[in-house]
């Protein structure tokens, strides 16, 4: 199909199909019953995802959204608290699963761009007095969605660390999309894992996959993640015909990323040139780029303009649509959107 006839797909990355080579990883893939831990290719990509991010043991499991959850409960009794931006994914699109499910209390805070400070967490941490949650767990989402795939800087980290360290709570860091934190830093994935308890991942989004996320951490709680997972009706049998995705995407699909930060780059420069000044465009710092319009009007009539050249983007609220660049967009895709959105005028 020529450029000129792709619908160009800004929704999310998590829109992309598998490529041909990953069809052929999962037809070729060794399975077993991985409830029975006899699924070889799912071992061999919680192998892989634990020696890349240097811990013990990593899990693989359904969706960013169970990883996260998992986390939560390997750290949190029921009544604890834990806190985090207030555009955090865990709170803002997991459907209240910590509450509902786990009895937790989300403390959110705000910040101008998605990253908290840390004297603004530690403030936040409760003393120990009879009426009062117990402060737990630190959340960080790293690239972080809400606030344009913001990369949070390892020292920012870090400093969360040593304050958690020092009040015995816990850090979990939602890495869903820790690739291109990775790939826009040049930070290490073993660098970022390092500072937190630990860290979910996803595989379905940047990356390409069909669908999988994994927990990494420390052999002993991943042991746990694994009967937690079970519980969340989250054990899948042969499984190794999605986790070879997740081995072929990890070997052929990590460095290409860099492309899409350049996408989204180019998305932003060409829609500043022809965007009025009913909009303001976000500088990207990976692959997901906010457009800030000035009414929930203009968000939504040009939505529709755009859709109608073939060009898909979302609302994230009424007063902001984001694009995200990814492997199903075609090399000069930014540049051909770009084209498509001026000819409209
Ligand atoms: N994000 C999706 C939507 O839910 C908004 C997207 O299109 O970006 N953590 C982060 C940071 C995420 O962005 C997402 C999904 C998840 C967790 C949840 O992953 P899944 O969808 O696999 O449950």
């Amino acid at each position: 199909m020529s450029l000129a006839d792709a619908t160009l797909d800004f929704r999310s990355d998590t829109f992309t199909k598998p490529t041909a080579a990953m069809r052929r990883a999962m037809h070729d893939a060794e399975v077993g019953d991985d409830v029975f831990g006899e699924d070889p290719t799912v071992k061999a990509l919680e192998e892989k995802a634990a020696a890349m991010f240097g811990r013990e043991a990593a899990l693989f499991v359904p969706s960013g959204t169970m990883a996260n959850l998992i986390g939560l409960a390997l750290h949190c009794e029921r009544g604890d608290e834990v806190i985090m931006e207030r555009r955090t994914h865990s709170f803002a699109h997991e459907v209240g699963g910590g509450a509902a499910l786990l009895g937790v209390v989300f403390n959110t805070l705000d910040s101008p761009d998605g990253i908290l400070t840390v004297e603004q967490v530690e403030a936040a941490v409760r003393t120990e007095d009879v009426h009062h949650p117990k402060s737990r767990l630190v959340i960080v989402e790293n690239t972080i969605n809400l606030a344009g795939g913001r990369v949070v800087p390892l020292e920012r980290i870090r400093q969360f660390r040593q304050m958690t360290l020092k009040r015995n709570m816990r850090l979990h860091m939602d890495g869903a999309r820790i690739w291109n934190a990775s790939i826009a830093s040049g930070v290490s994935f073993k660098d970022y894992a390092a500072e937190v308890d630990t860290l979910s991942c996803c595989l379905s989004k940047g990356l390409g996959c069909p669908v999988g996320s994994l927990v990494i951490g420390d052999r002993a709680r991943m042991d746990k993640a694994r009967w937690l997972r079970k519980m969340l009706g989250g054990g899948m049998r042969q499984a190794g015909l999605l986790a070879a995705c997740g081995i072929h995407a990890l070997d052929n699909h990590l460095y290409r990323l860099k492309k899409d930060h350049q996408q989204a780059r180019d998305l932003a420069e060409g829609l500043k040139d022809v965007l009025d000044a009913r909009y303001q465009v976000q500088p990207p710092e990976t692959n997901i780029l906010l457009i800030h319009t000035d009414s929930k009007e203009t968000t939504d009539a040009t939505l529709t303009a755009w859709a109608k050249s073939n060009v898909l983007a979302l609302p994230l609220n009424p007063t902001t649509i984001r694009l995200v660049t990814h492997l199903d967009i075609p090399p000069n895709g930014a540049q051909e959107a770009v084209t498509r959105i001026k000819e409209q005028k």
